[in-house]
């Protein structure tokens, strides 16, 4: 049965529930949808597939979804090959499980397949001043989603398999930059020597995850390194990446992910910017801040969202009028925090 009374009382439905009410929904579910945020990272797949794993051993089906199911850079992680595409949806699920991202609005074309009246249960560590869900657990003192997850699998008393360590251990490594983050926390450790434990070989997923790189992604990025700006005095930094550096390099699309990381390393840059600019004329930014700048001050005008430290957002104008308009909205927040 739905839960009619939280989904009609505002005061109850912006609260965060505890685990065991969230184990409790998803036990009772007959068919749940798992779905995740557009553009999926480590943390977004790998929560994703552990949450699968957690549904079939609590014996729930459920069926994982991405409006581009193969085209992200974590298809080796175990169970990935079961993620379908919006019309593959089996049928008409009674919940919808909801991974790091707040609003079902970040969806994609997978949200136009998800029927309106399934209950949404959302589990997310993002910031959001209004968060969707009937049943949630949104919280940003989580370095990753996949930390929720694996407290989602002890509240179960479920126990871990090898295969939901391995996703875990990417979701956590990866969100936090490979533990290196200001996101990064005791209980991340915990959890990560946890999935050692269960036989993640941490070496491996290091150089798979933040090393490796095909040679299309290397000329990519060598273009945007080659363009990064630096402006006031040297505090910001900003690149550019247009569709025909990927139709040139043969990268991809996931393969922009972090790049912008090489700006904020600089020393002094507080702000680091890559604009990327979409073959439909809009524009995605993706800003990565060192700690004496909010990134969320500069993305939230722009109807964006994030973190702190890393934030984005698409904007409905072509590269050279959005780098106009974020370009000085930062350099009058740089301003003010001088
Ligand atoms: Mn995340």
């Amino acid at each position: 049965m739905r839960n009619k009374t939280i989904k009609n009382n505002p005061i109850q439905a912006t609260k965060n529930v505890d685990l065991r009410e969230i184990v409790a929904k998803l036990r009772a579910a007959s068919s749940v949808a798992i779905a995740t945020h557009v553009s999926p990272d480590g943390d977004a797949v790998g929560s994703m597939l552990a949450a699968a794993n957690l549904l079939q051993k609590m014996g729930v089906p459920c069926t994982c979804l991405l409006e581009n199911p193969t085209a992200h850079a974590y298809s080796w992680l175990p169970g990935s090959k079961s993620i379908v595409s919006p019309n593959e949806i089996p049928a008409y699920p009674d919940l919808i499980l909801l991974l790091d991202a707040p609003r079902r609005d970040r969806l994609g074309l997978v949200q136009d397949v998800l029927p309106q009246d399934a209950t949404l249960v959302v589990l997310d560590h993002h910031v959001d001043d209004n968060p969707d869900g009937d049943m949630r657990l949104v919280d940003a003192s989580y370095a990753a989603t996949g930390e929720i997850v694996a407290e989602l699998f002890d509240v179960a008393r479920v126990p871990l398999d090898a295969e939901a360590a391995l996703c875990l251990y990417v979701a956590i490594a990866t969100d936090t930059g490979g533990f290196r983050y200001a996101s990064t926390t005791a209980r991340s450790h915990r959890l990560a020597a946890r999935m050692i434990e269960h036989g993640v070989n941490a070496a491996e997923i290091s150089q798979r995850c933040f090393d490796a790189m095909s040679q299309a992604k290397f000329s990519l990025m060598a273009r945007i390194l080659s363009r990064m700006q630096f402006l006031e005095n040297t505090r910001l930094a900003y690149s550019e990446v247009y569709p025909s550096d990927l139709e040139e390099t043969g990268a991809g699309a996931e393969d922009i992910n972090n790049l912008i990381n090489l700006g904020r390393n600089v020393e002094g840059v507080q702000v680091a910017i890559l604009f990327r600019g979409l073959p439909d004329g809009t524009t995605k930014i993706s800003v990565r801040a060192a700690p004496e700048f909010n990134a969320l001050r500069l993305i939230v005008p722009f109807g964006g969202g994030g973190h702190v430290g890393a934030a984005g957002a698409t904007l409905a104008m072509p590269l050279e009028q959005a780098r106009d308009a974020v370009l000085d909205v930062a350099r009058r927040l740089l301003e003010n925090s001088r």
